[in-house]
């Protein structure tokens, strides 16, 4: 059995490489592995009730990955935290909370999306706090499906400008907060998305080892990790020409 994860694919009709680089790699799980989504899947996502004929696709692929006996877990990212239980009924997936506690190659390992570990941008934090609120969701989701995507459009845009003004400290996790979400989980081993540095941190304390694997976005390649037989590899592609 294979454990699968990808994150921070940022899945939008116009990225048709993306799209086809996912596609293929759905390809690739069998029956019996498991495919963990650490969030940003989609570039954003509004509310399930939209009705969206390339969200249809996406969702009939990750169904028919489901149905052929593998086993599909989603977390939210920053920019998908309104996907819902309709979305994951007509996907075959299992919502997963962030952060999620699971064992991994015979051990222990945190999952997360990553952004709440980013805790220097102090702005952004005061954000994620209020819109993973019930009282912001339910005044969002009551919003026509229009100005919700207006809304999107213009947080990417002013996420883009604003990002580009914090330095990169500020756009990293914090290694505070990675240590002691790692202590409160009593674990040492973590593996998140949202940071688009993707790599493998290992560290001492007092004797004990840690480890913090970081997921690759796909921008310019595609990016997933592959763990079988207590072997974790990172494996970078190269994405394909869009499909027909
Ligand atoms: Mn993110």
């Amino acid at each position: 059995m294979t454990t699968w994860f990808i994150s921070d694919l940022h899945l939008a009709l116009e990225e048709t490489r993306i799209t086809a680089g996912f596609y293929d790699f759905l390809l690739e799980p069998q029956s019996g592995d498991t495919l963990y989504i650490l969030g940003d899947f989609f570039n954003y996502w509004v509310g399930d009730d939209v009705d969206d004929e390339y969200a249809d696709q996406i969702k009939q692929a990750l169904k028919a990955t489901s149905d052929r006996g593998v086993t599909l877990f989603i977390m939210h990212g920053n920019r998908d935290f309104l996907i819902g239980q309709a979305f994951c009924q007509q996907s075959g997936c299992t919502l997963l909370n962030d952060p999620t506690l699971i064992q991994l190659a015979g051990e222990p390992c945190l999952l997360l999306h990553g952004d709440s570990l980013c805790t220097a941008d102090i702005e952004y934090q005061a954000f994620r706090k209020l819109a993973r609120g019930q009282a912001w969701q339910d005044d969002f989701l009551s919003k026509p499906i229009t100005d919700r995507v207006a809304y999107a459009e213009n947080a990417r845009k002013q996420s883009q400008n604003y990002n580009s003004i914090k330095d990169d400290v500020m756009m990293d996790v914090t290694p505070d907060a990675v240590q002691s979400i790692l202590d409160a989980h009593n674990c040492t081993r973590m593996i998140h998305g949202h940071t688009h540095r993707p790599s493998f941190h290992n560290w001492d304390r007092n004797g004990q080892e840690f480890e913090r694997i970081v997921l690759g976005d796909w921008y310019t390649h595609g990016y997933y990790l592959k763990i079988e037989n207590h072997t974790f590899d990172m494996v970078k592609f190269d994405l394909p020409e869009a499909h027909p």
